[in-house]
């Protein structure tokens, strides 16, 4: 990895996590539009700002006092838009009427995949892995053939939404559930990889925190964990059991941080519901997709220290980037997790791999940067951001089956901690 991209990445991921809080130290902040004009969006452009939508010809971001100096020093023209958002609660915003469109809500989401299953019953088993703290279920959907029977296949995950705000992390893993279910009869390939493997999807793990960012705060990330100091909110993506809580850079031990770790290791019932999931079968890959950046990262998280499997999981994740650049031209840039971008400890990828070694991947889906919307992906967008990762996630399919079907030698196994070696 060249150090300029690697720099480059840690800033832009440093945006995506870091994101404005509904009211900063430095007063309240308001929702603003501009016009959409090419002056405004030089002058948005290095601003931090983050891009609400676009809409009527005007763009709407969140500001705070700062940011509204700046504009009004620079003679771009704003209005303040916060009164059209009703408070749900002092200090939160509420935009009326729900901003999902395309996207799928928790009902709009179960709805479609016990259409799924009700289509596809031979090849699509619809199962619930867990119940959210506000008793929604998290969904599984399990792909393959004579799906009510354990068979002796390969597994490979796809999850979806673990951090609430990331909306097209929803999409992507129905949309292929979708597109293996409807290939099955007419594609050979992909026929003959339904077959040999079974494919869970997971498209919504955080479905309590999607509610909360389609009907109360768009930029809600985390569950909705009733912490122990009144504030809410676990960050998931913190929470599983490999390195939880190392250390204070890679996730935070404060409830009203925006990636607090939780009480303990999985703590909250949707890391739960993945863990049992995963050690209940036989996974031989897994990948989580979350926005934005166009990355393909790889353990670890947690160190910068290599993870001594480096040469199959870069390899598998060039191969992975190639195959998406080959679709809409779009470059995904992919390194190992910490050293090209944050540390961070109790994430899936860690865990999935630090627990058995398989190839385990963070996908951070488009846009590049804020300035292409942020978590804010068009609706006319879904289609072909799927459409370029669906070569990539039938790569990990394939590769799970001929791996399946390898000398045992090549099959994945515990990893040595490289913590404990030096104690
Ligand atoms: O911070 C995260 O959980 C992921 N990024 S996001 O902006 N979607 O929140 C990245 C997790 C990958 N792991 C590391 N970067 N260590
Ligand atoms: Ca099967
Ligand atoms: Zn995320």
């Amino acid at each position: 990895m060249k150090k300029r991209q690697a720099i480059l990445w840690g800033l832009l991921l440093g945006i995506g996590l870091g994101l404005p809080l509904v009211s900063g130290p430095d007063g309240p902040v308001e929702i603003i539009s501009v016009p959409a004009t090419v002056d405004a969006r030089r002058a948005l452009r290095g601003m931090d700002l983050d891009l609400l939508m676009e809409r009527d010809g005007r763009i709407f971001v969140v500001a705070g006092p700062d940011d509204l100096l700046r504009l009004s020093a620079r003679r771009i023209t704003f209005l303040i838009e916060t009164g059209s958002f009703t408070a749900a609660q002092p200090g939160e915003l509420r935009l009326a009427g729900g901003i999902n469109g395309a996207y799928h809500s928790y009902k709009e989401l179960e709805g479609d995949l016990e259409s799924l299953e009700s289509a596809h019953p031979s090849i699509v088993g619809l199962h619930t892995i867990g119940t959210s703290l506000e008793d929604r279920h998290i969904y599984a959907v399990k792909i393959s053939d004579n799906v009510d029977r354990d068979e002796e296949e390969p597994g490979v995950l796809f999850l979806g939404c673990h951090h609430a705000r990331e909306w097209i992390s929803v999409e992507v893993p129905l949309l292929l559930a979708r597109r293996l279910a409807e290939g099955y009869e007419g594609d050979p390939a992909i026929r003959e990889l339904v077959d040999r493997s079974e494919i869970w999807i997971v498209p919504l793990l955080n479905p309590d925190g999607l509610e909360y960012s389609i009907n109360v705060y768009r930029y809600w990330r985390k569950n909705r964990r009733a912490n122990a100091d009144g504030t809410f909110g676990v960050d998931l993506n913190r929470n599983y059991g490999y390195m939880w809580g190392r250390d204070n850079q890679g996730s935070s031990a404060w409830p009203d941080a925006e990636d607090y770790r939780g009480v303990s290791a999985f703590s909250e019932p949707e890391t739960r519901a993945v863990r049992d999931l995963f050690l209940g079968g036989n996974f031989l890959a897994a990948v989580s997709y979350h926005s934005y950046s166009q990355s393909i990262l790889y353990p670890w998280g947690f160190t910068d220290i290599p993870t001594g499997k480096d040469e199959l999981l870069r390899g598998l994740g060039l191969e992975m980037a190639g195959l998406i650049e080959t679709v809409n031209g779009r470059s995904y840039a992919c390194g190992p997790a910490a050293s090209s971008l944050y540390v961070t400890n109790g994430d899936l990828a860690d865990w999935t791999f630090g627990v058995s070694g398989i190839p385990s991947y963070t996908i951070e889906l488009p846009p590049v940067d804020i300035q292409h919307g942020g978590f804010f992906n068009a609706e006319d967008e879904i289609e072909g951001v799927f459409r370029e990762n669906l070569p990539a996630m039938l790569r990990l399919v394939e590769f799970v089956v001929r791996d399946f079907a390898g000398p045992p030698t090549t099959r994945p196994g515990p990893l040595t901690n490289p913590d404990q070696k030096d104690k």
